[in-house]
């Protein structure tokens, strides 16, 4: 028998219907690595522009049925890649099966995405505060996985208002939210310049959703 006093919680509450399950998918770094330079040949990381006019600091690609996109008509989802025409890239295996089996053990079985948003982050990139309501059905889980360098999430409440938790993110984390907390407010510190042993001065973070 193990001795597993030591062992940190496999998943930790961070309210209601939000669960942080610190380090599932590091077994599976080298796999979503590789993944991820598959998905970045075929439809290459690039920073959008906000219907406001501005360029986001994140530079983002997707891979799957659906891609999240931004331009000056809008925040949508798209079948094609609105650089290329193309479809976005298959969804890699080992994104489904991670993305199932992380919303499995956060109480939400059955979870199928048919979107992954793909973020990548350099020193001083951020996300405001924001709701994700551009899916179709608010009933199905998110699943984000962070690898790279360490960030801040800011985890906040129903109104932009709300005083936000600040929850730190590190390499190999994932997150699922669902139910209640779905629609809660969410972002992202600026980036310190603190380089990751692995990935360099970059972040990486995969949103796994049900957006059709
Ligand atoms: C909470 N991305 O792409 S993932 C996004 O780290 C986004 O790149 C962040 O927010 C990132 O939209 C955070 C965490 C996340 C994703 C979806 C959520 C948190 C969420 C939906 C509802 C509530
Ligand atoms: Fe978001």
């Amino acid at each position: 028998m193990t001795l597993d006093l030591f062992e940190p919680p496999a998943r930790e509450a961070l309210s209601e219907a939000a669960w942080l399950l610190r380090g599932f998918a590091l077994p599976h770094v080298d796999a979503l690595l590789a993944a991820i330079a598959d998905v970045a040949r075929a439809a290459p990381f690039r920073q959008m522009q906000t219907p406001g006019g501005f360029t986001m600091s994140v530079a983002l690609t997707n891979c799957g049925a659906l891609g999240w996109t931004t331009d000056r008509r809008g925040y949508r989802y798209a079948s094609a890649d609105p650089q290329t025409g193309q479809p976005w890239p298959p969804m890699p295996a080992v994104f489904t099966r991670l993305a199932r089996d992380a919303a499995k053990a956060a109480g939400f079985p059955g979870f199928a995405p048919d979107a992954c948003l793909v973020n990548r982050y350099a020193p001083g990139a951020r996300l405001s505060l924001h709701q994700d309501r551009d899916e179709r059905d608010y009933g199905a889980p998110i699943v984000s996985v962070s690898l790279g360098m360490d960030a801040t999430f800011l985890w906040g409440g129903h109104a932009r208002g709300d005083r936000a938790l600040r929850v730190p993110l590190v390499h190999g984390d994932v997150v699922v939210w669902g139910g209640a907390d779905r629609l809660r407010y969410h972002g992202v510190l600026p980036l310190k310049d603190r380089p990751h042993a692995l990935l360099g001065a970059q972040r990486l973070n995969l949103t796994l959703r049900k957006a059709g």
